[in-house]
């Protein structure tokens, strides 16, 4: 740039995101689940993610006890990083879809068994499965934790 110039004399415009505030480390695949109870099952799919080096979170919400919640993460999910939400649920399951219903992001649903299951989680996978049109979930077989992961690392290409 030649000296006076007056582009030169213009002062640098200022970042619009501070680079040191973006999470380079950010988890790309959200495990969400309903209850405690539910952990034991949704290990296996934090295992097998973690095996194959793509980041992820846990956190137990759920959406019949703690609907908000569940609507602000999913709202928050993409502008967070995340790139696929793992979503556990027993009983009338509906955490999946209520996720789906917030977010744009791949959702994939794993209908668990629990204590008071009917069927042998026959009602979660139904819960899960069968959502209305134009608010998909994917559905793994019940207590397929670890097909959700190995589904995840397909959508994102791991
Ligand atoms: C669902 O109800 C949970 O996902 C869990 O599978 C089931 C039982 O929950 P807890 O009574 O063990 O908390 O909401």
């Amino acid at each position: 740039m030649s000296e006076g110039s007056d582009v030169a004399d213009r002062p640098y415009a200022e970042p619009a995101v501070d680079l040191e505030d973006i999470d380079v480390d950010a988890p790309l695949v959200g495990i969400v689940m309903g209850s405690k109870s539910d952990m034991p099952a949704m290990e296996a799919a934090e295992k097998e993610l973690t095996e194959r080096g793509i980041r992820c979170e846990v956190r137990v919400m759920s959406a019949h006890r703690e609907p908000d919640a569940v609507a602000d993460y999913a709202r928050n999910a993409r502008m967070r990083g995340l790139r696929v939400i793992i979503a556990g649920a027993g009983l009338s399951a509906a955490l999946p879809g209520v996720v789906a219903a917030h977010s744009d992001l791949p959702v994939i649903g794993v209908p668990l068994t629990s204590r008071t299951s009917v069927a042998g989680g026959l009602d979660a996978l139904l819960s899960i499965a069968q959502m209305p049109p134009g608010v998909p979930v994917a559905c793994v077989g019940v207590d397929g934790a670890r097909n959700a992961a190995v589904l995840a690392a397909r959508i994102l290409g791991a």
